[in-house]
């Protein structure tokens, strides 16, 4: 079976690459290289009409969302655990990870491209402050849904994964974290996973590569 993943540096797709790296499977990476505009060349739109990452094409078949690719992973490759086996907490990690992709993501995303949300001039700080105080919510209960324990199920599971990659993103825009330290002690124990450090390792390398560095 050949797994093909369609990446950027920075991207969501992050989360994809630490899932398939979890699993042991044998996968390559085909960067996408957003500063050029390669995700929107009539190729990439072959392979994805949205134009986004992350993509894993399996045997040639496109399949797009981060929560659709780790439940396909965590099936393909059991042994794994990327999921709960218990199906209510299989299906309650689908559910934080759809939280992750569409409660708070969007609003990462907002902070990083204020104009495609609203393009009303001089509206970027009040976008970005607003959109801010959304992640801070959601922030607010992942915290305390991680209070006491190390994962967020009782063994390191792809919804670790997601959630390091939007703690991550949000450092990037520098938001306050100080008031999450529950949070911030899961991204720190994420940082040290060999899986997260192979793909930070990996990003760096990518970045050179497509010359952004
Ligand atoms: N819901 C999607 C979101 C994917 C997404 O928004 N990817 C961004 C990068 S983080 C992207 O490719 N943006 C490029 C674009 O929208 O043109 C998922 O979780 O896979």
């Amino acid at each position: 079976m050949r797994l093909q993943l369609f990446y950027s540096p920075i991207a969501c797709s992050m989360v994809a690459y630490i899932n398939l790296t979890e699993s042991g499977a044998d996968f390559e990476v085909s960067p996408v290289n957003f500063r050029e505009g390669a995700h929107l060349t009539p190729e990439y739109l072959a392979i994805n009409p949205l134009h986004k990452v992350p993509v894993l094409a399996v045997d040639g078949r496109p399949l797009t969302e981060n929560v659709a690719i780790a439940t396909w992973v965590a099936r393909q490759y059991p042994k794994a655990k990327l999921l709960p086996a218990d199906p209510f907490e299989e299906v309650a990690a689908i559910s934080r990870m759809s939280w992750f992709a569409s409660g708070v993501h969007p609003h990462l995303s907002r902070i990083n491209a204020p104009l495609k949300f609203c393009d009303v001039p001089g509206s970027e700080p009040a976008t970005r402050r607003l959109a801010g105080e959304y992640v801070a919510e959601n922030f607010r209960a992942a915290d305390a849904l991680l209070k006491g324990r190390d994962f967020f199920f009782d063994h390191f599971t792809a919804v670790d994964a997601h959630f390091f990659w939007c703690v991550r993103r949000a450092t990037q825009y520098n938001l306050p974290l100080d008031g999450y330290p529950n949070l911030l002690a899961h991204f720190e124990r994420m940082k040290q996973r060999a899986s997260v450090q192979k793909v930070l390792a990996f990003e760096k390398e990518t970045e050179k590569a497509l010359g952004w560095v």
